[in-house]
């Protein structure tokens, strides 16, 4: 409660800044369908763009998770119970969590955290401060490290990648390639490419097995215009920041990848959360990513993209529940992933194709990665909201990275093994 008092009288001014878009009033819904009716019917307030799906899983027994306005409470509410779906409100004012969020995250950001690290896992960093990192890393490890920008965001932010080997000269090894933040608002997700980072390359001694015949190529951030604007801005906004229309701004940049391109889950409203783009690879960002596979095509052998949240391990097909010929090649990495994970820290881990798993969404990065590039394992990995609605809690933040880490190592030495 003190604590609680110190930070809030500490950042009052900041979190109450009246470019913030506020959510104050705005309730999640925790939603569990019980047979294949209330499963259509999700699915079908989920094709309608003023709720806000943080998660709509296609298994029964697992949850959906919606951001409801307060306007729409009311027939939210009265759909569900006419449907008998049950529901919990498991957030009664999504603006305290999100005003909350700001002030810890702003009190934190410039601590250390409690390990040695050279970047704080104690709260969720800035562009540049992820830049200034991997600046840090290059200067401290010049024959390990090495910094390209592969590309500019709509708004002329660099798009950098960072190579880590084991300095051994050797140019030309197989890949693991890992990116992040291809959704704004995913927080968690570039934070767990921060932590690989630092444990590739300043732990090196530990991790050096991962680096042995394989390199590691690492975009942290894919869409750092539509990140800096969740820091700034709206909190819970997911897309790039081009404009789309007169009115509306941004594209899903994991629904505008040329392979299926729109045919499903992807909608062609330029209002929409999951706009699918003008055209396939509309966005600076997607050509960029694009390249960068395409530049690593027969090196590369397992594309990881990491998202939050729901703590799944997905892959090939997301445009259709047909699977391809080598899924189980992919199933068995995820597999160890999960595993690993769960012998951690008890964590489960949902281990399957995007489509049967969660739903069907063509135009995503891991089909491109598969099918275009040619990388025999590319898998989505869900990231855990860890009990806080859609983003865990800055507080959670090292807990959570060190616990994906154990996924991400397993299904390196997987891939490693057997590549
Ligand atoms: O919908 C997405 O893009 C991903 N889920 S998220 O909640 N992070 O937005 C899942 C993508 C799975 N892959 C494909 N559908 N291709
Ligand atoms: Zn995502």
């Amino acid at each position: 409660m003190y604590f609680k008092f110190v930070v809030l009288a500490a950042f009052c001014c900041i979190a109450t800044s009246a470019e913030f878009t506020s959510y104050e009033g705005h309730k999640v819904y925790d939603i569990k369908p019980e047979n294949t009716v209330h499963q259509e019917l999700l699915a079908r307030l989920a094709q309608n763009d003023v709720y806000d799906f943080f998660t709509l899983p296609r298994v029964l027994g697992l949850s959906a998770r919606v951001l409801v306005q307060p306007e729409q409470q009311a027939e939210f509410e009265q759909t569900l119970q006419a449907a008998q779906l049950p529901y919990e409100v498991v957030n009664e004012n999504f603006g305290e969590t999100v005003a909350e969020e700001r002030m810890q995250n702003n009190f934190f950001r410039n601590l250390r955290s409690s390990s040695r690290s050279s970047i704080s896992f104690s709260a969720y960093q800035r562009y540049d401060a992820i830049n200034s990192y991997l600046d840090q890393l290059a200067e401290n490890y010049p024959s390990r490290v090495n910094l390209k920008t592969i590309g500019k965001s709509y708004g002329g932010l660099a798009l950098r990648t960072i190579t880590i080997t084991n300095g051994d000269g050797n140019t030309n090894k197989k890949v693991i390639l890992l990116d992040a933040g291809i959704h704004a608002r995913e927080w968690i997700a570039p934070a767990g490419a921060l932590y690989v980072i630092q444990q590739l390359v300043e732990n090196f001694e530990e991790n050096s097995h991962l680096l042995e015949t394989y390199d590691w190529v690492i975009l942290p951030v894919v869409n750092p215009d539509g990140y800096e604007y969740t820091h700034t801005n709206t909190r819970m906004w997911r897309k790039t920041r081009k404009p789309a229309s007169k009115s509306c701004v941004g594209t899903d940049a994991n629904r505008n990848f040329d392979f299926h391109w729109g045919e499903v889950g992807a909608s062609s409203s330029a209002c929409s959360d999951t706009y699918k783009g003008a055209s396939a690879f509309s966005e600076p960002e997607t050509q960029a990513l694009r390249d960068l596979m395409h530049s690593l095509t027969g090196r590369a052998k397992f594309y990881l993209t990491l998202h939050s949240y729901g703590n799944y391990l997905l892959y090939p097909w997301g445009y259709t529940s047909a699977l391809p010929d080598t899924w189980e090649d992919i199933d068995e990495v995820a597999q160890a992933g999960a595993a690993a994970i769960k012998s951690g820290t008890g964590t489960d881990y949902t281990v399957g194709s995007s489509t049967n798993v969660l739903y069907a969404a063509a135009g995503g990065s891991d089909d491109y990665a598969f099918a275009a590039a040619g990388i025999p394992i590319s898998i989505t990995m869900e990231l855990p909201a860890a009990g806080n609605g859609f983003n865990p809690a800055p507080s959670k933040i090292e807990e959570l990275v060190r616990e994906t880490w154990l996924g991400i190592k397993a299904m390196a030495e997987k891939v490693e093994q057997k590549y």
